[in-house]
Parts: C-alpha cells; structure tokens; sequence
C-alpha cells in the first residue's frame, strides 16, 4: 500500500471545533477524576503515565491553551499523561508577533498546567518554517541569523530550567531529504541548524535539544538526510541530545522499519523520542479500523519500549474532539486514543497492555519504579541552585545540580532538607520522596547521567505556611554540595 504524504498544514487553518460532549459522558471523567488522592494530582495507579514511567520511559500529550478550559480533556490529560507539549503556544508568531516583542502568556500558562499536575514539559518549537510572523517571513536575508538567535536566546531562557526538552529546529527536510527553503535556509544555509542548536545550549544548558521531523519514522529518504544530519552535527561536537519522529500515522501504515530506523539513530549516541502520535482514518470509525488503530498504538509502544534510548512517546493532542486531523485532513480523523467524549478507545486499551497494564483491571497495582544504583562517591562534587516561585500558600521550585566533579555520574540522588511547614504535592523531572523534612530526588530513567561539568534540572511544587525559602543542605549521591 504505497504510504500516504503527510501534508503540512496551513498555519492559519482553525481548529475543527470541538463537539459538544455528551453530558454524562464528562460527568463519568469528572467523577473518575475524584477518586484522585489529594495533593497527588497526575498520579494515578495503571495510567498510561504511571505504566510508561515504571518502564523509564513518559508519555505525554499536547495541549493549547484554549483546551484548558475543557474539564473533561483536562482531566484526562492530568490523570493519564506525564509530559506535556503546548500544541501552538511557544511557536513564534506566539511568542515573538513583532520584532523584539515577547509574549510568554500564553506559553505560561501551559507550563503552569504542566507544573500542576506534576508533568514534563516539552518545549515546541523555536525554529520552524510554518507558524512565523509575517515580518519574520519578509526579513532582509542579511539580518535573520540575528533574529533567529535572539529569538531563542529570549524564549529558552525564559524557560530555562522548566523544559525537559527543546525542539530547537522543526521539520527542515522536503520529502525527498532536501533542506526546506524556508527564511533560514535561504539566509544561512545549512549551517543554522547547528547556529540554532549552539544558541538554544547557551540559552537553557539543561534542557535536552532536539530536531523534529514528520515522515522520518521509516526508512527513507527524509529519514536518511535526518541521519546525515544527526550524525555531522555530533561528529563536530554540535550540541544535538535527541530526535523526534512526530509519528503522524495512518491506520494500517505504520513502518515496518521503525525499530531499525530509531536504532541507527540510538548508535549515534542520541536519545529518540516519538512526539506527536497519532493514527488517523477515514471518517466515521468502525470496529475494524478501531482494532487496527489499536495494534498500531501497541506496536509503537512497543518499539519505542524495545529501543534503548527512546525515552517516551507524546501523543498529539488529548482526544478526537481536539485533534488537528479533521481540519487539516477533510474526512479524516479519529486518530487519538480518546474519543470525542474523552472515552478509551481500543487503542488505550492496548497501549496499556504494551505497556504491562492489564486493560481489564484500571487500577493494577504499579511495578515500582526502578531505583538507580549511584555509583561510588569517589571523585564526585556538585553545586546546586534552588529558586523558589512562592504565593501566598504555595510554591514552585526549580532546582539545578552541575556535576563539578572529575567523572560522571550514573544515577544520582539528591538529597536536601525543606523549610519548616513546606510539603511537596508533584515533582518534574525527579522522584521526589518523602513529602516533607529531609527529602531525596532521584533520577528518571532519561535524564541519570550528569556529565563532568554537566547539569541536570528538576523541580517541584509544595504547599507552605509562611516560609516560601528554598531548599538547602543539599548532597549529590551522599557527598554535599556547594551553591552555585
Ligand atoms: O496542533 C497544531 C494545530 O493546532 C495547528 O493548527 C497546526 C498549524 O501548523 O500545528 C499543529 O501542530 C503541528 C506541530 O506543531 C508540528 N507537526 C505537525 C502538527 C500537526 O499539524
């Protein structure tokens, strides 16, 4: 069955709008949503989130804003997914709509969302030929090197610190594995990806930078000029962590060779993540299409489960009601695992029996996370910064570790005593236990290594009852740290 081009859509195409949802349907999410333990929002025994994160792996969803005022997907999206991506609110005609004028409003809030419910957070995108501002599009060539890396020298260090990740450059290719011309190209050629790249490490060393890319899943020739890429920029030292294979798929059409074709990218030294699932259909579903769909999202759990080195799976919105599809693609859709009353579909079922969930049992009990063995003290030193975001009766806290030491740690743990009356509710980018008094962070499955002079961000929120200081008395792996 010849494989069906992905087409980019228009940036200005709205969003189909979302159906009315059927009141006893939401009122079954929002009841669910009930039986959440107080204070542990996110956390829910046999979720996609709780299942993926025992594996090592996350999986996450997007959202816009707009969706933040939908109960029924937000509450899906808070009990079952543990990272999150805002779907249009950190694109540049966003975030920059005139020259040197930023607006993180609508970026804040998705990140306060995230922080919330005590998901990651992937940051999409900073460089991207769809979605600019018209004065960036009709920019002199001469002056776009500027602009771009003030561009992402203004975003990611509002974010620093906050993201697990960093799109930092967005779909480059043509189909046939050519540069896109787009105003970056055009003016830099080649070369701005690693101008992009090195700009967004100085500008946020901790997050995790990316390319992303749709059609790259199989074989082909996109994925090969992906590879050439990936490689030539890690060969010259480039700053380059990870890329995503959006996954924009078609029911019955995903490709045999994405196990081989994560895998050549994992030898490169690069973590790989799937970052925009979907799996679409034509319009309306039935039982057969829904089966397929379903062994579709198994097998990419699965794949990305058997890669070591794919460090989790998003899926591109919450339900059908909020997908893309249908107003980029007429006559299409269906391609989420929530229906359009954010009911499981097949395809839920079996991503959480990919993940060793049991689908006829909701609530198994979690196999526990697997702990990090640190390795000797010998050699490692650290310092810490802690900067807490306090109101009146609560507070977010991001905490950064650098590996001062002479060799790299494997797995860490880090241990700190919190002020008197606060208690911690969620955490990012660390398991974070106990609640309160002298606490220990440890490392998730993607982010245990701290090189020599490297450093890792994770973060907090907590309740208060007058003291919104930070944490201190901070020890790497046993060893006390400095503040930086
Ligand atoms: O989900 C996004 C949708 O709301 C926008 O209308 C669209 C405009 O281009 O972008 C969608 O997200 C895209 C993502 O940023 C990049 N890969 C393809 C996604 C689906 O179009």
């Amino acid at each position: 069955m010849p494989v069906r081009t992905f087409r980019t859509p228009h940036p200005r195409r709205s969003r189909r709008a979302l159906g009315a949802l059927a009141a006893s349907a939401t009122a079954a999410v929002v009841a669910a949503a009930t039986l959440l333990p107080a204070g542990q929002a996110g956390a829910v025994a046999g979720s996609l989130r709780t299942l993926a994160e025992a594996k090592g792996v996350y999986f996450g969803t997007a959202i816009g804003q707009g969706d933040l005022n939908n109960a029924a997907l937000t509450t899906v999206a808070g009990a079952q997914f543990g990272m999150l991506t805002p779907t249009n609110e950190m694109k540049w005609e966003t975030v920059e709509p005139s020259p040197g004028g930023f607006d993180f409003g609508p970026g804040d809030r998705i990140v306060a969302f995230g922080q919330a419910h005590a998901m990651k957070l992937r940051g999409h995108t900073l460089v991207w030929h769809s979605q600019l501002p018209a004065w960036m599009n009709n920019l002199p060539g001469s002056q776009v090197q500027a602009a771009m890396r003030n561009h992402i020298i203004a975003t990611a260090g509002h974010y620093k610190g906050k993201l697990y990740s960093w799109d930092v450059v967005n779909e480059p290719f043509n189909e046939n594995g050519t540069f896109r011309d787009d105003p970056f190209h055009r003016a830099m050629g080649s070369g701005y990806v690693a101008d992009a790249l090195r700009t967004a490490k100085a500008a946020d060393p901790g997050a995790k930078l990316y390319l992303n890319d749709y059609n790259i899943e199989g074989l082909n020739a996109k994925s090969d000029a992906m590879y050439d890429l990936a490689k030539s920029l890690r060969s010259q030292g480039v700053p380059l962590d990870g890329v995503g294979f959006q996954a924009h798929f078609v029911v019955g059409q995903v490709p045999s060779s994405l196990k081989a074709n994560l895998e050549r990218f994992t030898a490169l030294g690069l973590e790989v993540a799937i970052t925009e699932l979907d799996d679409r259909m034509q319009l309306p579903p039935d039982s057969g299409k829904l089966a397929q769909q379903a062994r579709d999202y198994a097998s990419v759990v699965t794949t990305c489960l058997a890669v070591r080195g794919c460090v989790g799976l998003t899926q591109w919105d919450v339900g059908d009601a909020d997908s893309w599809i249908p107003g980029t693609f007429p006559g299409e859709g269906a391609g989420t695992m929530y229906d359009n009353a954010y009911q499981p579909k097949p395809a839920y079922h079996a991503s959480v029996d990919a993940l060793g969930g049991s689908a006829s049992n909701p609530s198994p009990s979690p196999t526990p996370t697997p702990t990090p063995t640190p390795n000797p003290t010998d050699g490692v030193a650290c310092a810490v910064t802690a900067e807490p975001n306090a109101w009146n009766t609560g507070l977010t806290e991001n905490v950064t570790v650098t590996n001062s030491g002479s060799r790299a740690v494997n797995g860490w743990a880090l241990s700190f005593t919190l002020p008197a009356g606060q208690t911690i509710t969620g955490a990012w980018n660390a398991a974070v236990v106990p609640a309160a008094g002298r606490v220990t962070a440890r490392s998730l499955g993607y982010n245990g290594t701290i090189a020599p002079g490297g450093s890792v961000s994770f973060g907090f929120q907590a309740s208060h009852t007058g003291n919104a200081g930070p944490a201190g008395q901070f020890s790497l792996n046993g060893v006390a740290c400095s503040a930086a």
